[in-house]
């Protein structure tokens, strides 16, 4: 059955695919997909339950986009979604999302130079063809050739981003779980790893019936094409060709299979030399004894129904599934000596927050500010945009009203400390929002980088030391500004960024938004070696978004970052001391 869910898809292909039907975004048709999107996630309720009447009745939402949720509905398929896919097939919608090639030019390429997918693309830039076409110049050409290459869209095993396997894979597990014939479900390989990007998704499934989940997995509406389906594993395609591999085990050998399925491979071959050392062998199964004399009597099953019976048995403590990348998680977990990570559990507050005021914010103030005190939350920072960045930015003025508005707002929740914060724009050259003493006026600020994302290494690192070095800045938000897959970031000098931010003891936050990551586990890593303060946000512009803190937690638990590192885990004295705010 479809879900809500499955509408706010719905909705999202038919406006993704009719921007680029009408070469625009801003084209009514578009902005009424998107209108309608919104109203239902306003509203609240199971639109899947409602008449055509009904959903007229929500505001935001036409005749013409109620019928086509009807439609879907009735029939499962939208003949106006159908068509549209056939124009734009996969391959193409993957062109358009190129930075550089907008709507216009991808109609261009298509009809100009029958650019169909991205070999022919790449064709066409090796014989230059492309600077030929309308509005486009060699620069341009340029600009797309070096985006393809920086965001490693080439080659034969691509790789898709995690944010587009994540939701798929989490719904995926959900619907298997809701079956009486599972006992557990989980997603493994590199997703639960929370690798940014993702070659395959892999699901380990417990249940004693074997056919009967396959049948459920072949149902999916996520499946295309089903690429092979036996008794315990099938393997399908999704429509933008994302290979999906569930297995099914018994629920006694179900730690040893997601253990071993969730990897990485250099995790599993350093656990197996560790269990040979000791006499024993691990696999799929289960960590296993072979009898004495290797012909007669049965194999013993020392542990296998859970990870953490098999990281006991071989005296390991347990290790997290995102630090299993065998660079040192292995002899750390021997010598009991992992880091004592940060938690879900320990985030005491948000501190990268937007309400309506900015202009990409959908939420009011005081909606934001319940679903805060709703997760129990200390202290919040509400850091709408500054004033330089253009259409979603705050004058000074609007500001003042601004924090007018919070403490009014926040009064509802006395227990909740709610800071009025700004989320600064680090402009080309490092510049700031505002006069530096109306900037200097915030309770907190986090400042980031929102364009020019193509200076040198050495422009990129001075802009950001410019930033970093400003007394008014308490944290530097999404790091390099990338879309994992879509968008490069810049690039920077890192060691001497980390540096920076240790000196002038500013926070380093780690972005939980699944398009971002940002910064990367890796370079957190970085930091925390040198010691760098973090900060775990969910750069949320809508309630809908809080529960991202989860994937900003796991990236920095991928870096190996402890709790004490975390300024957000902090008691709220410790917290605002910090930021020079005086408790209340
Ligand atoms: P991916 O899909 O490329 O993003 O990365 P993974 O890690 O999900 O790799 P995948 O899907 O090929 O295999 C899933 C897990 O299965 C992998 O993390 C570890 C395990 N595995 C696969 N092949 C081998 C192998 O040859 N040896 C060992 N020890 N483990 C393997
Ligand atoms: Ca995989
Ligand atoms: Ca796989
Ligand atoms: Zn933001």
């Amino acid at each position: 059955m479809a879900s809500t869910r499955d509408v706010l898809d719905l909705l999202d292909e038919l406006a993704m695919l009719t921007t680029l039907k009408e070469q625009s975004p801003q084209s009514f048709k578009v902005r009424a997909y998107e209108n309608a999107k919104q109203a239902i996630q306003g509203d609240g309720r199971d639109v899947t339950q409602l008449s055509a009447t009904e959903l007229t009745k929500i505001k935001g939402i036409g005749k013409s986009t109620a019928g086509k949720i009807r439609e879907f509905m009735e029939h499962g398929e939208v003949e106006k979604l159908e068509q549209l896919r056939a124009e734009f097939p996969p391959s193409v919608v993957e062109l358009s999302r190129i930075p550089g090639v907008g709507p216009k030019t991808l109609a261009l390429m298509r009809s100009e130079l029958d650019i169909q997918d991205l070999d022919g693309l790449k064709a066409a830039l090796d014989a230059k063809k492309l600077r030929e076409l309308k509005g486009l110049g060699a620069k341009a050409e340029e600009k797309i050739g070096t985006a393809i290459e920086r965001l490693g869209l080439s080659g034969k095993d691509r790789r898709r981003s995690i944010g587009d396997a994540m939701p798929l894979a989490e719904r995926l597990v959900a619907e298997l779980l809701s079956h009486e014939i599972v006992s557990d479900a989980l997603y493994c390989g590199s997703l639960r790893r929370m690798s940014e990007t993702i070659g395959d998704v892999d699901i380990t499934v417990a249940s004693t019936d074997g056919p009967g989940v396959m049948a459920i997995v072949r149902d999916q509406s996520a499946v295309h094409e089903v690429i092979l389906s036996g008794d315990t594993k099938t393997s399908f395609l999704t429509r933008d060709g994302m290979q999906v591999d569930v297995r099914v085990v018994s629920a006694e050998q179900f730690g040893a299979a997601t253990l071993y399925f969730t990897g990485s491979k250099a995790h599993n071959i350093a656990m197996r030399q560790r269990a040979l050392d000791r006499g024993l062998l691990l696999n799929e199964y289960g960590l296993l004894r072979k009898p004495e004399d290797d012909t007669e009597g049965d194999t013993e099953i020392v542990a296998s129904e859970t990870e953490e019976a098999i990281y006991e048995a071989l005296d390991m403590a347990y290790v997290p599934p995102v630090m299993r990348e065998n660079t040192g998680e292995v002899q750390a977990s021997i010598d009991d000596s992992l880091p004592d990570l940060v938690q879900v559990a320990h985030i005491r507050g948000d501190l990268h927050y937007h309400t309506d005021r900015s202009g990409d914010g959908r939420s009011t103030v005081e909606d934001m500010i319940a679903e805060a005190a709703g997760r129990g939350y200390e202290y919040l920072a509400i850091t709408d945009h500054g004033e330089d960045l253009a259409i979603n930015g705050s004058t000074a003025e609007e500001m003042l009203e601004h924090r007018e508005h919070i403490s009014e707002a926040a009064k509802a929740h006395p227990d909740m400390t709610v800071l009025w914060g700004c989320e600064l724009n680090i402009g080309a050259a490092g510049s700031l929002d505002y006069e530096d003493e109306f900037r200097a006026r915030f309770d907190y600020t986090v400042a980031s980088v929102h364009s020019h994302y193509d200076q040198s290494v050495r422009d990129q690192t001075a802009r950001l030391i410019a930033a970093i070095s400003d007394p008014t800045v308490n944290s530097i938000g999404h790091l390099t500004g990338r879309y994992i897959g879509r968008r490069p970031g810049i690039e920077i000098d890192v060691d001497v960024v980390l540096e920076a931010l240790f000196q002038f003891d500013k926070a380093l936050e780690v972005n939980g938004a699944l398009q971002r990551l940002d910064a990367a586990s890796d370079v957190v890593r970085k930091a925390v070696d040198r010691g760098v303060k973090l900060v775990i946000n969910t750069d949320s512009h809508h309630v809908s978004e809080l529960g991202r803190i989860e994937y900003g937690v796991k990236t920095a638990q991928r870096g190996w970052a402890p709790r004490e590192l975390v300024v957000n885990t902090w008691p709220k004295k410790k917290f605002l001391d910090w930021i020079g705010h005086p408790v209340d």
